[in-house]
């Protein structure tokens, strides 16, 4: 594999709807497509998932358009590569940053799976072809509007709903939305606002039967997680605390959590995550795909990651119309009774919708190999 070019896209859309976590709200999706291309005109596609702000991780757009710019793609043309495992090899030099790599060695193995007419999941070892879906669902301006926004989703055929929690936000809403859906599989998503000091009061969430509990504390820590998990019947699941295989390591030996969601961007891209997904299934954890608002290329990665194995609880990535009025692959992304078919063509799987890209598109920047 030859990479020849590089080219950043980069694109701002707009979100159908505007989403809050308990640390912010977002919009406008501003992100890179990154397209690599070969010798032979092959070309690869990945997306960058850091936010404008460094709320989630300490990424932002900028600092990963900088990163690329200044070292990752400079990395990838020195180096010869003949398996894209060797991308975050290379990419050893640069300190995390991982939202920045994994754009772009997604998009390198997108390349590699093209070029050996597989699918990506096919090349990474995924023994699925039907992925089991969720939907993440932002915290709202009331729980009327909440139970309505749930309904709509259980109605299209999302088997699994996770809802966003901070403490003004949390039991009284829960209560209400078990009194209207008592079966429904339900788990909860703090971003971090809480700490220890409120273990009485997050020891309640015991009561509404939740599938787990996703990073109710600090986004950097362990040792309370585990103190907490000590404490909880309800899994707690990590999510900003995990950005490595050795913080998957560190959070199963310490009992931190039960269960592990691994997002691309977060941990760098696919060859750590196929590490962390490795040492999850011999430790017995199950892990689930998270999802960062992304657009359809995103989707098309972490829809083949989530046909490894280990994947067991339903993902966070959700059909295409979910979050856009037009995506650009063509086709969309689309869910039927909670799941999502692979596409088996070679690759990610679904072409780039030209078009559509090019209306979204607010800045091409084009490297060559020379
Ligand atoms: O914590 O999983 C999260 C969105 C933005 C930032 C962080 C998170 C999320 C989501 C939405 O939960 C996942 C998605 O639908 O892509
Ligand atoms: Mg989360």
């Amino acid at each position: 594999m030859f990479i020849k070019q590089v080219i950043l896209h980069r694109l701002v859309m707009r979100l159908k709807n505007p989403f809050s976590t308990s640390f912010g709200t977002f919009q406008d999706k501003d992100f890179f497509v990154v397209e690599v291309v070969d010798q032979h005109g092959i070309q690869g596609f990945g997306e960058s998932v850091a936010f404008p702000t460094p709320w989630y991780t300490e990424e932002t757009v900028e600092t990963s358009a900088h990163v690329m710019e200044s070292f990752l793609i400079p990395l990838i043309f020195q180096t010869p590569l003949t398996h894209p495992d060797q991308v975050s090899e290379c990419f050893q030099p640069v300190r995390r940053n991982n939202m920045a790599k994994a754009a772009i060695e997604g998009a390198v193995w997108d390349l590699f799976a093209k070029k050996d007419g597989v699918s990506l999941a096919k090349a990474i070892g995924g023994t699925k072809q039907k992925i089991d879906v969720g939907v993440s669902i932002g915290i709202q301006s009331s729980i009327t509007e909440l139970l309505h926004t749930i309904d709509h989703h259980v109605q299209e055929g999302y088997k699994r709903v996770k809802l966003k929690i901070k403490p003004s936000w949390d039991t009284q809403m829960l209560t209400e939305v078990r009194k209207h859906f008592p079966k429904l599989p339900l788990m909860v998503d703090a971003n971090s606002a809480y700490t220890l000091k409120e273990i009485d009061h997050l020891k309640q969430l015991d009561m509404f039967d939740l599938q787990m509990i996703e990073q109710p504390l600090a986004h950097d820590d362990f040792i309370d997680h585990a103190r907490l998990q000590s404490q909880l019947v309800t899994p707690i699941c990590l999510d900003e605390s995990i950005h490595t295989f050795s913080n998957a390591k560190t959070a199963i030996a310490l009992g931190s959590c039960q269960i592990i969601n691994i997002k691309l961007g977060r941990v760098g891209g696919i060859t750590e995550a196929k590490k962390i997904h490795d040492y999850c299934a011999s430790h017995s954890i199950p892990v689930w795909c998270g999802g960062m608002l992304e657009a359809g290329v995103g989707r098309a990665h972490s829809l083949a990651l989530a046909s490894l194995p280990q994947f067991i609880f339903p993902g966070d990535t959700s059909a295409s119309n979910r979050y856009w009025e037009k995506d650009i692959i063509q086709p969309e992304v689309t869910m039927k009774n909670g799941m999502v078919q692979l596409p088996e063509e070679a690759g990610i799987g679904y072409p780039i919708d030209w078009q559509a890209l090019e209306k979204y598109r607010i800045d091409k920047k084009v490297w060559n190999n020379t």
